[in-house]
């Protein structure tokens, strides 16, 4: 093995070594036999008397590869990336040449390709190459590459880094550079000096990523990638949305002064405010605008943030694959990596500490996931609050977590700005190579304390002894210029001072009595207005037929299993056979189909969601010769639209931001994420919390995101049981989502097509399906196809009953609700009706008034459910029913008592228990 060969060799020094002797020994056979650099590295190495290489030989070539192989891997410990408070790391690994036993002098006769063949060309000798490297490692640049497995990456990474230019800009850039970070740190100043105290979370000791993030829009251009989805926390949000999204200085002065800023919106229209009646603080806020400065049309998004960190990671990876994908076709959709791309900042702290980090990482390669790679930006300023790395995290880097998905990480001082621009070349190129994420790791300070007003010298003296003492970063690169003579000290002052000219003419344009504090906030009335069930014509037989057939009409070719293949052929049934039933996941298939057919995509995502927990959707079938896949529903006919459906990883918090993200993005799209059983879904309860349920009110951010969530007691114990709908419907205010709890197929579908008809509408807002388990087989639920034509949604069912009879009314919903219809089947008292309540939120309580009110002889209204009653709808629902209830009617609660866990462990107490629930409300009598 030579040459080339030879470098592509694993990078373990021992198989180096060893393959080292087997060429000296081709060498000792005849000279020619190797190429000429070995030839001449053997000429120098020195021999024993029997030919073979002394001991001195060997010890300098294993030096030589270690050293090799440790200034690549360890450089970056070495590395000239802090520009204060430089950590401490202990037992770092040696980089010097004696310690690894190399005479300098044997290397300057050795030839520098030996080092590596792209050097070859670039030095005389291997002395010269290994300074050169020692220099590329441990500059204002630290590379992390050498843990990735892909050999050919790793080649590229070393080939690309190790024969970069020089970092030195043209002096026109320089100055342009030097401008724009007066800029970001004069609107720091400016704002410092004039709303003392007020929390703008200054950008102060990493001003350099502005500049990086207007670099990385030319490149993009350069790469025609037209859209740019960027996630961040509140440090340094203003700065970007100032200088990177251009929200005019006077927009954000007035913000501070709490006049309008829509009066200072570009009339352009390139840029893009919502916001929600309530609102939010200035540094949550985010934006959109079209900029044309670089060539061609770019959409620069800032999503809006909660105070969560790292939690909008996922939500901006979403937004950015909505941006990459086609769905205006039957199939899959069709996915372009160059349509977007995702920038995700964020804190030194927080990503190493939030789990959320890792799962969104683990996003990357997925089919149902990749944006084809996002570059992360660890805007490191070594401090969380008042917190220091040594109590944050347990690794030498922030960045480290990275390093498990096999992602190149860049350190890069932030103090060096020419430097930084370098970094965002690389990561651009390299997700532009291999399609997976590149993290840089900007390494700088923090100037003020966590934000403006906290003095950090009395939790943080060591470090802000430094900080307080270092130059800022005009200062630092403005006399850079000067010393290169690139610009005069005068000008570099007077390019300093227009910075603060500029913000100070925006300030005088604010009219400071236009305020815009209310004293009352209203909901707008498009919001208010609830959801229509009006009756759907163009569902007719002829179509549910048409569709039917070809959902289980297989290719000649396709193999199914053949107990599946039993189980779907019964779904033909119910258009032979008017006894036979629609069961669940058969309504669900008939919805998606006219979904598509109508035009809407759907994507459909959660853990093993293709086929269902519950073994039941079988969206995705496995040719059982072949492994193959074909799914039904892309053999419908007149389908305009896709259908995408992913097995999720075990993750809820990112696949649940991700999808909702998508939704965000791509308004047109029915978005569903299914629990594995609704009790995980907790595990992503800041979604439900900080985004779904609240995102209107405070930023006008809509979704139609639905979520599939198995609920029920079934004697599976407190966490198979339970998904919480009691929060879902505390979260319930201004019809922000609609909470259901079904008992009819025919429901169903209906609900999954009234969501649909109104994405992309004022009133579309997010869906949260109580779904079943053992109800999607039950035939109580099931209903037969004419249930399924010329139908709508129904917010309540209400069984039939002799209102002349009837003394008292069940209200119950979900499998509580069957379990009572089964009741009733066998034992029918003529004094109860059972009321459905298909819709929790917004409560139908004028529909159940109607019924309670033509109900003569009504004395009691019985309100059942099978969770505890501090749980399930119970405490949400009670002031609902009081306001409906009819003079003199009594009204109670028949259900589980309230209870610290959701559902009891015992499968048979369990049993008993329901049984009593529905015993007793059942009775005619009370009990005396
Ligand atoms: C999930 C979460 N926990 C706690 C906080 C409170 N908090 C706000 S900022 C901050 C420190 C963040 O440090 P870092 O990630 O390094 O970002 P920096 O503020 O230094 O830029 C903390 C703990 C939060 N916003 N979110």
């Amino acid at each position: 093995m030579e040459g080339k060969a030879y470098e592509e060799a694993p990078m373990r020094f021992g198989m180096n070594l060893g393959l080292l002797l087997d060429i000296h020994d081709s060498y000792l056979e005849n000279p020619n036999n190797v190429s000429d650099e070995m030839r001449t590295l053997f000429e120098n190495l020195g021999t024993s008397q029997d030919g073979s290489l002394s001991q001195d030989a060997k010890q300098n070539v294993k030096g030589m590869l270690r050293l090799l192989d440790e200034i690549r891997l360890f450089g970056h410990l070495e590395a000239d990336i802090y520009p204060v408070y430089e950590p401490e790391i202990k037992n770092k690994p040696s980089l010097d040449f004696k310690e690894h036993g190399i005479s300098d002098e044997l290397l300057k006769n050795v030839p520098a390709s030996l080092v590596s063949p792209h050097l070859g060309s670039l030095y005389d000798n291997a002395s010269e190459a290994f300074n050169h490297l020692y220099e590329v490692y441990t500059g204002p640049i630290a590379y992390q590459f050498m843990h990735i497995n892909d050999s050919k990456e790793r080649q590229w990474l070393k080939e690309t880094i190790e024969n970069q230019d020089e970092v030195n800009l043209k002096s026109d850039e320089k100055i342009e550079l030097f401008k724009v970070l007066s800029k970001v740190e004069g609107f720091e100043k400016y704002l410092h000096k004039n709303f003392v105290g007020a929390k703008r979370f200054s950008i102060e000791g990493l001003d350099t990523m502005v500049p990086m993030l207007e670099h990385l829009l030319k490149l993009m251009a350069k790469e025609n990638i037209p859209n740019l989805q960027i996630g961040m926390a509140h440090r340094g949000r203003l700065n970007v949305l100032t200088h990177i999204l251009e929200k005019p200085y006077e927009m954000m002065l007035s913000e501070f002064m709490h006049t309008d800023p829509m009066k200072f919106l570009p009339e352009d229209n390139s840029l893009s405010l919502t916001s929600g009646w309530v609102g939010d603080v200035k540094y949550h806020l985010g934006g959109s605008k079209l900029r044309t400065d670089n060539g061609i049309d770019q959409q620069i998004t800032l999503a809006n943030n909660p105070s969560h960190l790292e939690v909008v990671s996922p939500v901006v990876q979403g937004k950015t694959r909505a941006e990459q994908e086609d769905t205006d076709h039957n199939g899959l959709p069709d996915l372009d990596f160059n349509r977007s791309l995702a920038v995700l900042v964020h804190g030194d702290a927080a990503f190493p500490a939030q789990g959320v980090v890792f799962e969104s990482l683990n996003l990357g390669k997925l089919d149902g996931y990749t944006t084809g790679g996002s570059i992360h930006i660890v805007a490191n300023n070594r401090v969380g609050f008042t917190t220091e790395e040594f109590d944050a995290r347990s690794t030498d880097h922030a960045s480290d977590a990275a390093l498990s998905f096999n992602l190149p990480v860049f350190h890069v001082n932030a103090d060096k700005p020419e430097h930084v621009l370098r970094t965002i070349e690389l990561a651009l190129k390299y997700r532009q190579a291999f399609n997976k994420d590149a993290v840089i790791n900007l390494i700088g300070y923090r100037r003020y304390g966590h934000n403006e007003m906290d003095e950090p010298s009395t939790t943080n003296p060591m470090l802000y002894k430094e900080v307080k003492a270092h130059d800022t970063i005009e200062h630092i690169y403005g006399s850079q210029l000067v010393e290169e003579k690139i610009i005069s000290k005068e000008e570099k002052e007077n390019i300093i001072e227009d910075a603060q000219k500029e913000m100070r003419a925006a300030h005088d344009k604010i009219d400071k009595t236009d305020t815009v504090i209310k004293s009352e906030i209203e909901v707008p009335e498009a919001i208010q207005e609830g959801l229509k069930n009006e009756p759907e014509p163009e569902i007719t037989l002829e179509r549910l037929k048409e569709i039917n057939d070809a959902l289980f009409e297989y290719p000649e070719d396709f193999t199914v299993f053949k107990k599946l293949k039993q189980v779907l052929d019964r779904r033909k049934l119910p258009f032979e056979d008017d006894t036979a039933l629609v069961d669940w996941a058969h309504a669900e298939a008939l919805a998606f189909a006219t979904i598509n057919q109508d035009g809407t995509p759907i994507r459909l995502t959660g853990q093993d969601s293709q086929r269902g927990t519950f073994a039941h959707r079988h969206a995705v079938l496995h040719d059982s010769e072949n492994g193959r896949e074909y799914i039904p529903l892309h053999h419908v006919p007149d389908v305009k639209a896709t259908f995408d459906i992913h097995n999720s990883p075990l993750s809820e918090a990112a696949v649940v931001g991700f999808d909702y993200g998508y939704n965000v993005e791509n308004k047109e799209s029915l978005v569903i994420w299914e629990a594995q059983y609704g009790d995980f879904a907790n595990m992503a309860q800041v979604y439900f919390d900080n985004f779904m349920s609240s995102g209107n009110a405070k930023w006008g951010e809509t979704s139609g995101f639905t979520l599939f969530l198995p609920h029920g007691q079934e004697g599976s114990g407190p966490e198979h049981s339970s998904a919480r709908l009691e929060r879902f419907l505390h979260l319930g205010a201004n019809q922000n989502m609609t909470v259901v709890n079904l008992t009819s197929t025919a429901n169903y579908f209906y609900l999954l097509r009234r969501q649909a008809r109104y994405l992309n509408t004022d009133k579309m807002r997010p869906l949260v399906i109580m779904s079943p388990k053992s109800l999607l087989r039950n035939q109580l639920v099931s209903n037969p196809v004419d249930k399924f034509i010329g139908n709508h949604f129904r917010e309540i069912i209400v069984e039939k009953h002799d209102k002349s009879k009837v003394k008292k009314v069940l209200l119950a919903h979900g499998k509580m609700a069957v379990d009572l219809l089964n009741h009733q089947k066998d034992n029918n008292p003529e004094e109860i009706a059972l009321i459905r309540i298909e819709q929790l939120y917004p409560f139908p309580g004028e529909e159940i008034k109607e019924v309670l009110d033509s109900i003569e002889n009504l004395d009691e209204v019985r309100f059942v459910q099978e969770e505890p009653k501090n749980m399930g709808a119970y405490s949400s629902v009670l002031p609902k029913i009081l306001d409906i209830l009819p003079q003199n009617v009594k009204r109670s609660y028949v259900g589980r008592p309230i209870s610290s866990s959701p559902a009891e462990g015992d499968g048979e107490t369990y049993k008993k228990i329901q049984q009593n629930i529905i015993e007793k409300a059942m009775k005619v009598q009370e009990d005396e």
